[in-house]
């Protein structure tokens, strides 16, 4: 008993104490963001034969694709596709730089040890640091971009869904990057192949061939189109720039962004494209488009970045 009274006197005291601090406001300590070493540019692989030259601004920030002006025709050009990319359209481009590869979980995470981003939802905050990150919103995605503006002092940004479609055709008007037949898609890209069929026996379509992915790709593992791009087509679909327009009808001929009211609300959905690990090969074309609700995640979204290059 007389214990019990003791423990009750100590509660009564302590309880006083924390009352009587409560009256002298004290600011939680803010953890300091760690001092990141300066931005200096690392060596990057000498590009393909023909394919236009990378670089990469930070050590530790995307390897980038310096892609030339140019035109070219955005949307059905081979009549094999939906009411969505139609009418084709005739699109000019300035020079732009636009990612090598899909954002890694390890470029992701290194802007979540600097406190700039939020770590991404599922399990993709770990695992492979060279898997696409994928599990972000697309507003999620803009504080990756405005670190590693800060961080560059370059501008980078989401691409438009018009330079998106450039940098994947790399001049070519082909049902894939690698041609017209989808036959050969398990040596071209991950997407939903025998191997995925094992790892999601729930999902019936059935593929012959065998990419070795289940699921996402470390980025990189398939060959790059023309252009030295690598995952274009396939592992994750790619958000972009764009609101939702359900065709492109009025769309920007100079490849900048569609950013008006294509559904109401205001930009509810956002482009994205590629298709990825969860889709038959044939979704891989390299016209088709896709969109999901502004604030979607999925382990099959993910991005690459895109920056201006002076004139
Ligand atoms: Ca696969």
């Amino acid at each position: 008993m007389i214990a019990r009274r003791l423990l009750v006197v100590l509660l009564l005291v302590t309880g006083s104490a924390q009352a009587a601090k409560k009256t002298v406001p004290v600011a939680a300590p803010v953890p300091a963001a760690p001092v990141l070493p300066p931005c200096v540019a690392s060596r990057v692989e000498p590009p393909l034969t023909g394919a236009p030259p990378a670089f990469r601004d930070c050590d530790g920030l995307p390897v980038m694709v310096a892609l030339p002006a140019g035109h070219f025709r955005m949307g059905d050009v081979l009549g094999t596709g939906t009411a969505y990319e139609k009418p084709v359209h005739e699109v000019t481009l300035r020079r732009f730089a636009i990612g090598r590869y899909e954002v890694t979980r390890g470029e992701w995470m290194a802007c979540v040890a600097a406190m700039a981003c939020a770590a991404p939802g599922g399990d993709a905050a770990g695992g492979d640091p060279q898997l696409p990150v994928a599990e972000l919103g697309w507003n999620e995605i803009q504080p990756y971009l405005a670190w590693i503006s800060q961080r560059s002092g370059q501008r980078y940004r989401l691409p438009s869904e018009a330079e998106w479609e450039y940098a994947a055709r790399a001049g070519l008007e082909s049902q894939y990057s690698w041609g017209n037949l989808v036959e050969p898609a398990c040596e071209q890209a991950n997407a939903f192949d025998r191997a995925g069929h094992r790892g999601h026996p729930q999902w019936g379509w059935q593929i012959e061939c065998n990419d070795g992915y289940a699921s996402s790709a470390p980025v990189g593992r398939f060959p790059p189109n023309a252009w030295g791009l690598h995952d274009m087509l396939g592992n994750v679909w790619e958000w972009v720039a764009d609101c939702w327009h359900a065709d492109y009808e009025g769309a920007p001929v100079d490849g900048s962004a569609w950013l008006g009211a294509g559904d109401a609300p205001a930009c509810r959905k956002h482009v994205n494209r590629g298709g990825g690990w969860g889709n038959h090969p044939r979704t891989l074309r390299l016209s088709n488009r896709d969109a999901d609700e502004t604030a979607a995640r999925s382990d099959g979204l993910g991005f690459r970045v895109a920056r201006d290059l002076g004139q």
